[in-house]
């Protein structure tokens, strides 16, 4: 296969904090929201931290981060994205001092990372608001949260300046709309939530967001700032005009955040959604400027799968962002539907709106892994599924490249095996590395290289051009 892929192109993994580090309650750090969530994005939050929730020791990343490091060296990785978290550096979230053993913590992994020859990727908030956030002050449905942010992004863009160049605000932003509570800290039922209060909650993550994006280049020109937002398209149903229309609704929800991001203001096709919608878009009146002066470097996206919109159905079919699922499409087994050609879809529709440097900071297949071990005590993963989900995706990503499309990188998810965000569960593995833990919460957290470590080693290696072996 000819390899469109750059000499400079960023190859890596990524992880968040919240789903990989664990030791939730070590070195000073404050509860997160996921601290609370058991159950996952879509079942209610617990009063306090219960002895189910995986995340509270995670895959332990905060004590094996040399171990891990290691073995993204060892692939060949150029680049890891994974977040910072916020209640590590600032508790409770509305404090004035930071926790200087929250940023000692990612002094080391972040320098560790460089030394090894791997750019750090940080993304500032990735579903992981700061609990006390979420049930004082609502979340981000409070304006307050902009300044606190603000002062949580100088913080870290001070202390690793120079190491860190490459940050995202929120991860994917646009989320909010389905899970306001995971992508917007909101304490407020989903059920209960006036799409005033969320619309007015979405703003002041996208002024906190072009705030944090004025600071990285105050601080650092040589910062490069992306917002991140899920990119799965909507096909109509049908060829119906009806459905092509729900489709670009269904698409413009979740365009609206990148046009905010990149232009600079509300796209035209928000006043008639705030208008037959009872919302007052009185709150954006203060901050045009803002927006206007602060755009992002580039699109971060995440990528999983497409669905499909109609006008008359709603089924919904159990995938995460609404929609129905296609009846051209294969499903992983959690029910996701797997579609490459999307992805190219999807990039060159991004660039061609926006002709702005994109970055695939999430694409990866979720699957039930066996380990097999042999009499020696070495250990076996065979997961040929997950090479053939990424390989059939990078193939569409060098299209793309072909198309004329600019791609700045690829950080697969996960490295390692983490916990789902959606569904709490450890068997929902993503990793190139396995991670010895059950849905139980046994197991020895021990790290065993998957066949797909191996492939994605030899992919990095050749710059692509191995793909199609
Ligand atoms: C994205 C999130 C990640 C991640 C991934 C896979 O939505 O940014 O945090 O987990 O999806 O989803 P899940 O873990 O629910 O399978």
């Amino acid at each position: 296969m000819k390899s469109f892929f750059p000499d400079d192109f960023l190859w890596g993994a990524a992880a968040a904090a919240n789903q990989y580090e664990g030791a939730y309650a070590e070195g000073g750090k404050g509860l997160c929201i996921q601290d609370v969530m058991p159950g996952g994005s879509r079942r209610p939050p617990t009063d306090a931290p219960t002895s189910g929730n995986l995340k509270l020791a995670a895959s332990d990343f905060y004590h094996r981060w040399e171990e891990d490091i290691a073995l993204m060296a060892e692939c060949g990785l150029k680049t890891f994205r994974t977040s910072i978290a916020w209640s590590r550096i600032f508790p409770r979230g509305d404090e004035t001092e930071p926790n200087e053993e929250g940023l000692v913590f990612y002094d080391r992994v972040f320098a560790k990372l460089r030394e090894s020859g791997i750019e750090p990727v940080v993304t500032l908030s990735h579903y992981e608001t700061p609990l006390h956030l979420a049930r004082r002050y609502d979340g981000w449905a409070d304006p307050r949260l902009i300044s606190f942010f603000e002062r949580y992004a100088r913080t870290v863009m001070e202390r690793y300046k120079g190491i860190v160049r490459c940050w995202l605000t929120f991860n994917e932003i646009n989320n909010i709309l389905n899970a306001p509570l995971t992508a917007g800290g909101i304490w407020t039922p989903a059920e209960r939530l006036s799409k005033q209060t969320l619309f007015e909650a979405i703003h002041n993550e996208l002024v906190a967001s072009a705030l944090a994006t004025k600071a990285a280049h105050e601080i650092d020109p040589d910062n490069k700032v992306g917002c991140m937002v899920i990119a799965s398209p909507f096909y109509p149903l049908t060829p119906a005009p009806e459905d092509a229309l729900a489709a670009l609704d269904a698409e413009r929800a979740n365009l609206l955040f990148s046009d905010v991001h990149v232009r600079g203001e509300y796209p035209a096709y928000a006043a008639r959604y705030f208008e037959e919608n009872g919302i007052d878009p009185h709150f954006i009146r203060n901050d045009q400027e803002t927006l206007k002066k602060y755009p992002v470097d580039f699109i971060g996206l995440s990528y999983y799968f497409s669905s499909c919109a109609s006008a008359s159905e709603k089924t919904g079919d159990g995938l995460p962002h609404g929609g129905s699922g296609n009846p051209f499409l294969e499903k992983s087994q959690w029910g996701w539907t797997i579609d490459p050609k999307g992805l190219r879809y999807v990039l060159n529709t991004l660039y061609d709106r926006y002709r702005m440097p994109l970055f695939i900071v999430e694409n990866g297949l979720g699957a039930r892994d066996r380990l097999i071990r042999g009499d020696d005590g070495s250990c076996i993963i065979e997961d040929d599924y997950r090479i053939a989900f990424l390989r059939d995706h990078l193939i569409q990503v060098n299209e793309a490249l072909h198309d004329g499309v600019g791609i700045m990188g690829y950080t697969m998810w996960s490295f390692a095996d983490i916990v789902s965000a959606s569904t709490a569960q450890f068997s929902k593995r993503y990793g190139l590395v396995y991670v010895d833990r059950n849905d139980d919460g046994s197991g020895s957290l021990a790290r065993f290289r998957k066949k797909s470590f191996y492939w994605y080693k030899d992919i990095i290696a050749s710059n692509g051009e191995n793909l199609d072996r």
